[in-house]
């Protein structure tokens, strides 16, 4: 297959203000040339990935659609790098056999009938906005093949859940190294916003004086200030935004990995890229991570924004089997697996001309 992947238009790809779609991206990228397909990237200037085609395109980011409220009308900045990556799109549609999407923005649903290329909608959020709910609904309506997410419980955000395909996500296992044992250290993962609740982890690392150690791009600084402020007794250590070499190295040597999503996380990398280092994971028994943890076996699921639960589960770690957590990992979420489901989807979209 011939495949054009539009990406997100909030930043440049590695900048990590895409989050977790940046990986499955990269990750996509990697399963689709390793199956001899042709890849190509459509993305903001500044992008870069190891081996991967990228066609930078200028223009202005996007606002964050998880900053907004659910009646916040749809903005196109001036000169939007969102427009002009799909006016790309249009250009060179015929040399592709599918195009994918990943931007959240309205733009892209509305232009699927106006293409003549299939448009793979790769869903990467739950519900944020009604009039996104509203374009998308409308065009799941005429393309009900076409829209793919993460988990059923993220589908079931949208009024078009019967039609999502749930692929579920994948990660290089190659690039996480299994550690049987760890030091008393919790980790945190992520970017650091509000919908992602970091202030709920350094609480629960206040009481129990655990160090916690957060890894991630910090894209709200007041909120990052904050929460500084408000636990400083708190024994937390920002590592930054590391490289999964260097994240995989810090991670596996955590005791748990906490979870504390505000909204219904749509997936949650995070949680694999921990079971992978044979790290448990407890987290808010809310959307991805509560499909991907299985409480008591990979970790604890704690009802949502419980500190005094996450604390609880903090004591019981020592009963998860670490080898249990990685065994998992490899039955359910190796990039082939996932490879084979998104590949599939894809395939099925080209009308062969
Ligand atoms: N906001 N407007 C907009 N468009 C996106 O594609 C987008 C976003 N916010 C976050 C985001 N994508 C990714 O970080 C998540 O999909 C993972």
């Amino acid at each position: 297959m011939k495949i054009l992947i539009l990406s997100t238009p909030v930043g440049a790809l590695s900048s990590g203000i895409g989050g977790g779609v940046e990986l499955t991206i990269y990750n996509l990228i990697q399963e689709m040339q390793l199956r001899h397909h042709q890849v190509t990237v459509v993305a903001p200037k500044g992008s870069k990935f190891a081996n991967a085609n990228i066609i930078e395109i200028d223009g202005n980011v996007h606002i964050p659609a998880q900053t907004q409220t659910r009646n916040t009308p749809i903005t196109m900045p001036e000169n939007s790098v969102l427009g002009n990556m799909w006016e790309y799109a249009r250009q060179v549609q015929s040399d592709y056999d599918v195009l994918v999407n990943f931007a959240f923005d309205w733009l892209p649903f509305y232009l699927t009938p106006f293409f003549q290329t299939s448009i793979a909608h790769f869903i990467s959020m739950g519900s944020l906005s009604d009039s996104l709910d509203q374009i998308m609904a409308e065009t799941a309506l005429q393309y009900p093949d076409n829209f793919a997410v993460y988990t059923q419980a993220q589908a079931d955000t949208f009024p078009f859940p019967e039609v999502c395909q749930c692929l579920s996500s994948g990660i290089d296992l190659s690039l996480y190294k299994f550690q049987p044992s760890a030091e008393k250290k919790l980790a945190w993962l992520g970017r650091i916003a509000p919908e992602k609740a970091l202030e709920d982890a350094v609480k629960a690392s206040d009481i129990t004086q655990i160090p916690l150690l957060i890894f991630g791009k910090i894209q709200d600084e007041d909120y990052w200030q904050n929460i500084v402020q408000e636990y400083p007794n708190a024994p937390i250590t920002y590592k930054g935004f590391l490289s999964t070499t260097d994240l995989q190295q810090e991670l596996g040597n955590c005791s748990a990995l906490l979870m504390t999503p505000r909204w219904i996380e749509a997936f949650g990398n995070v949680a694999i890229e921990a079971l992978a280092c044979g790290v448990p994971v407890i987290s808010y028994a809310r959307g991805g991570p509560a499909e991907i943890v299985t409480d008591g076996k990979t970790g604890f699921l704690v009802t949502p924004d419980s500190i005094d639960e996450l604390v609880t589960a903090i004591a019981r770690i020592p009963q998860i089997e670490r080898t249990i957590c990685r065994q998992i990992a490899e039955q359910e979420y190796s990039l082939q697996v996932w490879g084979d489901r998104f590949e599939a989807w894809l395939k099925s979209l080209i009308v062969n001309s």
